[in-house]
Parts: structure tokens; C-alpha cells; sequence
């Protein structure tokens, strides 16, 4: 049984929602979510190969979010190899 007080607490948690756009398709579809002036969570674009180089810096930008969706094409490129990254640093 879960005890008293984390229970409480998981009712009074919130979503801290942040949505990643990785590589071209990414960027362009968070863009589009950006313009639809969406409320109730961070949107991120990043369009690099360099994840692995600036690992701190995602930590750091990922920090306080509890549900992170990830967006890319998936064609091979930029946001297929970030992909994994960012899932490991959230
Ligand atoms: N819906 C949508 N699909 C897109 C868009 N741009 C590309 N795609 C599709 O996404 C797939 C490839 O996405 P890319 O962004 O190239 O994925 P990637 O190769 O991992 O990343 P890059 O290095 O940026 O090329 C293809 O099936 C494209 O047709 C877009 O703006 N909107
Ligand atoms: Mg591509």
C-alpha cells in the first residue's frame, strides 16, 4: 500500500510538459505548434548533430519537466541521432 504522504503528493503534482522539435521536421512541426500559440508547456527546437557535445546544456533546459514529448522525422539525419540523446538526458 502507498503510504499517506506521496500519495498526497502525486495528487498535487502538475505536468510539466516540454515538447522537443529535433531535425527539420521536428523544428518545422514545433514551429507550427509555436504559431498556434498553444499554452501549458515549454516548446523546444533544436536542429544539431552536436547532442552528445552539449549534453549539460539539455540536461540543463530539461530540468523541472516531468513529460517530455519528442518530435522528429526520422529520416536519418540530425533529429534521428538526437533523438535518443535528449530521451536519456530528460
Ligand atoms: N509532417 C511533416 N513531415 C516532414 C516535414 N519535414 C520533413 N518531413 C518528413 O519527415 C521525414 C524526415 O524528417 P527529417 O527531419 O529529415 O529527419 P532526420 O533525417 O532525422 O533529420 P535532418 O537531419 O534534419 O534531416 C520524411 O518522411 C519527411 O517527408 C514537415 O515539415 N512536416
Ligand atoms: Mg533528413
Amino acid at each position: 500500500m502507498i503510504k499517506e504522504e506521496p500519495l498526497e503528493k502525486v495528487k498535487a503534482a502538475r505536468p510539466a510538459i516540454t515538447v522537443v522539435g529535433l531535425g527539420g521536421a521536428g523544428c518545422n512541426i514545433v514551429t507550427w505548434i509555436s504559431d498556434k500559440k498553444l499554452a501549458g508547456g515549454r516548446i523546444i527546437a533544436a536542429n544539431t548533430e552536436a547532442a552528445k557535445e552539449n549534453l549539460a546544456e539539455i540536461k540543463e533546459e530539461l530540468k523541472g519537466t516531468n513529460l517530455i514529448f519528442l518530435v522528429a522525422g526520422l529520416g536519418g539525419g540530425s533529429g534521428t541521432g538526437a533523438m535518443p540523446v535528449f530521451a536519456r538526458a530528460g
